[in-house]
């Protein structure tokens, strides 16, 4: 990923000093330990609060997301914001009409007992609830229009370079990583919701065809009588191997 690159004498780009605050251990650990005691509360709710919500939070999370690292930092991402209504209401209705589609018929019977200790089926209402949807989509590639010089000229030239991006999948995952942990830091519930299939995502918000909808992200205040299955994360020492 591009922020290990230290081949300075042959980036096209300047350089300059880093920028980098050294703290003291103490406040290190302090910072650690709260940010971990944040993200031990985060959890994906599914029955959110039509309250709404601050959008400098919305801004600030996305802005949070797009510092992530990517491939030869070509940040392959783009968050579709719905907060249109009668938008908000196509999509319920196109998403559990798949979803239904899914659960009735095309999910296999592990995928179903995968997803029983969820308690979740095909009623998505949340849509139409939040005051928000950010829709992550990743670039597959990048697309850049060519100078045309005489558009008379047949065969018609292509009016747009294909730019390859590198690390796509991961870059995008990272990046929807810090959105999530900036919501969560103010207090904002958000559910990773991957309805299936959605490219139809794509033509609905008008999004480009270089453009694949990644994760749907429904953003608002949990409902007060929002209920959450008890589950539990991996211990430390399931995950992490010393050697
Ligand atoms: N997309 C469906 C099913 C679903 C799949 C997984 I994997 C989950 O962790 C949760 C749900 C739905 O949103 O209901």
């Amino acid at each position: 990923m591009s922020e290990t690159t230290s081949g300075e004498s042959t980036s096209i780009y300047p350089f300059a000093p880093l920028q980098f605050e050294r703290l003291e251990p103490e406040e290190a650990l302090r910072r650690s330990r709260a940010f971990l005691e944040s993200m031990r509360g985060r959890r994906s709710i599914r029955a959110f609060s039509p309250e709404p919500v601050p959008f400098e939070l919305i801004e600030n999370a996305i802005a949070t997301a797009a510092t992530a690292p990517s491939g030869a930092n070509q940040q392959p991402w783009r968050f579709v914001v719905v907060r249109d209504p009668e938008l908000k209401r196509r999509m319920r209705e196109i998403v559990e009409q798949e979803e239904r589609e899914s659960y009735e018929h095309r999910f296999p019977p592990e995928w179903l007992s995968a997803l029983t200790p969820l308690g979740t089926d095909w009623h998505k209402e949340f849509i139409e609830i939040v005051p928000y949807v950010i829709v992550a989509f990743k670039e597959d590639y990048g697309l850049k229009p060519v100078e045309q010089e005489d558009q008379t000229e047949t065969p018609a030239k292509p009016t747009e370079k294909h730019i390859k991006h590198y690390y796509v999948t991961e870059s995008v995952g990272i990046a929807v990583g810090f959105l999530i942990a900036s919501l969560q830091q103010t207090g904002l519930a958000v559910l990773t919701h991957t309805p299936s299939p959605m490219g139809f995502l794509r033509e609905l918000l008008g999004r480009p065809r270089n453009e694949k909808p990644f994760v749907v992200l429904p953003v608002g205040y949990p409902a007060p009588d929002c209920r959450v299955p008890v589950l539990s994360k991996k211990s430390l020492d399931e995950v992490m191997i010393v050697k």
